[in-house]
């Protein structure tokens, strides 16, 4: 066994929405959610005994570290940013922010799809790990599209213009991180999944019912919380799950650790969308 330190406590300052800022009704929503979160844990820990007697039921990986790292993942797809959208509050300049500034990121994210297709194709051991990956290359094809007309609608300048923030800068530089050949297929893959799921729950919860997101906004929060979307998302989970089961600890290890920065950085992105530091 190697040293047993490299999982890091999700400690980012942000990790958690801070239930002050959220209106009566969202604390309890939250609230309601964390019941049933509570609920669910108890059966899945029923599950997991099931399985010591049975070795029939078993959680994925993932689902695994998204119980145990559930306050980061909250953090992430129901911060203030989202929450805001979805009652309404919204600063419009904060969504023109987040505009300009996800469309850099978005071009960013394009060489590093890039390079987790090279992977799959070096490394994968299921070739249908390839079509998955180039369709949600294909959705970036229209996601840089859509940017160009949405950012038109609201007088958002997309050229040279627009300065990437320290943020954005963040995490552009550790996506190029995981494009070096270095990086397992294994680790990129659950970069890819958690990157593309933290928007997808966040906007999905947008569209939920009770929500108020205002209709300007819905093409935004329907671009990423649509169905097939989610479903892309399932088979992006999927691939990660298979290949982290097969994993060696080692490789889990560093895959769980870049679950967590994914996490974070999300966070951050948030939060300098909203014009916070
Ligand atoms: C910051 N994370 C960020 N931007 C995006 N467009 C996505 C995830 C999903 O593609």
């Amino acid at each position: 066994m190697g040293p047993s330190l490299l999982i890091p406590e999700p400690t980012t300052q942000n990790g958690q929405t801070p239930l002050c800022k959220l209106s009566l009704t969202e604390q309890n929503r939250r609230s309601g959610e964390e019941e049933d979160f509570e609920q669910q844990s108890m059966e899945e820990e029923e599950k997991e005994k099931e399985k010591g007697e049975t070795g029939v039921e078993d959680e994925g990986v993932i689902d695994t570290w998204l119980r145990k790292h559930r306050l980061l993942y909250v953090g992430a797809t129901r911060h203030p940013f989202i929450l805001s959208i979805d009652d309404g509050t919204i600063d419009i300049f904060a969504f023109k922010r987040w505009l300009g500034q996800d469309y850099i990121f978005v071009r960013a994210f394009v060489p590093f799809v890039a390079s987790v297709i090279v992977k799959a194709w070096k490394e994968s051991d299921d070739s249908s790990d390839m079509e998955v990956i180039l369709g949600g290359m294909a959705a970036i094809n229209d996601e840089l599209e859509w940017f160009k007309k949405e950012a038109f609608k609201w007088g958002v300048k997309l050229s040279e213009i627009i300065v990437p923030q320290e943020q954005n800068k963040d995490y552009c530089r550790f996506l190029e991180s995981l494009m070096n050949p270095d990086v397992e297929y294994t680790v990129a893959i659950t970069a890819f999944w958690a990157i593309e799921a933290v928007y997808q729950e966040s906007f999905a919860f947008c569209l939920a019912a009770g929500s108020r997101t205002p209709p300007e906004l819905k093409v935004t929060c329907q671009r990423w919380g649509n169905e097939e979307f989610g479903k892309y998302c399932s088979s992006l989970k999927n691939i990660a799950d298979r290949r982290l089961k097969k994993a060696s600890d080692d490789e889990r290890k560093k895959a769980e650790v870049t679950l967590l920065s994914v996490l974070e950085h999300e966070v951050e992105f948030w939060n300098m969308s909203r014009g916070g530091t």
